[in-house]
């Protein structure tokens, strides 16, 4: 039985999803966001009730990174609240969108992280000097490697990859998300930084719609910290509050996509990891971001 008190590995993490569009087959739907290097898909549930208006679309990306595994046990946790909470706030929010939700887009590194190597971050496709893997969240084709990347294969942290979108991951993903009309909203779990981030990681120039990004950030943050007393840093620039950047996903989204809200949620740890038993804690905490960060939104218009 899948529950919030362990972490799991990706097939688990897979069956789960499975199951969860078993039991609610009106809602939930089985999606393939993309490939893998070894080999595996990139699955995904898209939750989206039935009503006879065209809802937007919000995206959630998680486990980018494969040791920050309180990302995708976030991401089910929020899932399961989704489908099966009676809070008023939260089936409002369910019910306000097309969701389309991704809880390990890294399959292959997390697979490895969670039998292997604990610290391993980036995918596992070989490299010519026998090496592996780049950092996906270096490999998005906007401003490729021109900060904070590495163009090494063997840069265990920030190797770029062999150019943008090298790696199969990032591209399929880029296609699913190009494919998507009318997306409001793209959301990026991560770890541990504790911190709400706002586009360009690369430039330090705010962006057009900055200050309804940080209004509505704030409000996101607040209505977390009622849950648990625990404080992000920002909202702010991704590039000024915590460093240069370049081939992230949220760069690329924002710039080739043009969608309005988006955000790296920079969840909490100390070396990445986060205890098992605490999964609930964060869950509850981001679940509440999200209802805070939906209704600001909503205001807004
Ligand atoms: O470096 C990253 O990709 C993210 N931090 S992490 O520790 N989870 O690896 C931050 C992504 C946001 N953008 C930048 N500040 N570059
Ligand atoms: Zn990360």
């Amino acid at each position: 039985e899948f529950s919030w008190t362990a972490y799991y590995d990706v097939d688990d993490i897979y069956n789960y999803l499975q199951n969860m569009s078993d039991e609610h087959p009106q809602w939930a739907q089985l999606v393939v966001g993309g490939q893998s290097y070894e080999g595996r898909q990139i699955l995904g549930l898209r939750i989206n009730t039935p009503t006879n208006v065209d809802k937007p679309v919000m995206f959630i990306e998680s486990g980018i990174h494969a040791r920050e595994w309180i990302a995708p046990a976030t991401t089910t946790y929020f899932i399961n609240e989704l489908l099966t909470s009676s809070d008023p706030e939260i089936m409002e929010m369910r019910d306000q969108f097309d969701w389309h939700i991704f809880p390990t887009v890294n399959p292959d590194g997390y697979h490895y992280s969670y039998t292997r190597d604990r610290m391993w971050r980036k995918t596992r496709s070989p490299s010519d000097n026998g090496c592996y893997g780049a950092d996906p969240n270096r490999n998005w084709d906007y401003n490729w490697l021109d900060y904070g990347a590495s163009s090494n294969p063997c840069n265990y942290q920030t190797y770029g990859g062999s150019k943008p979108f090298s790696e199969i991951e990032t591209r399929t993903l880029s296609e699913y998300i190009s494919g998507l009309e009318n997306m409001l909203g793209y959301i990026a779990f991560h770890a541990d930084a504790q911190m709400l981030l706002l586009p360009y990681s690369d430039s330090s120039e705010h962006i057009d719609n900055y200050d309804d990004l940080k209004q509505i950030g704030d409000a996101s943050l607040s209505r977390g910290y009622a849950v648990n007393k625990a404080k992000y840093g920002g909202p702010g620039t991704a590039s000024e509050i915590l460093y240069k950047a370049s081939g992230g996903s949220i760069d690329w989204v924002r710039y080739t996509q043009g969608t309005r809200l988006v955000y790296v949620y920079e969840l909490r740890g100390r070396f990445f990891q986060w205890p098992a038993s605490r999964i609930h804690e964060q869950g509850d905490e981001v679940t509440q971001m999200m209802v805070g960060l939906v209704s600001e939104a909503r205001k807004l218009g």
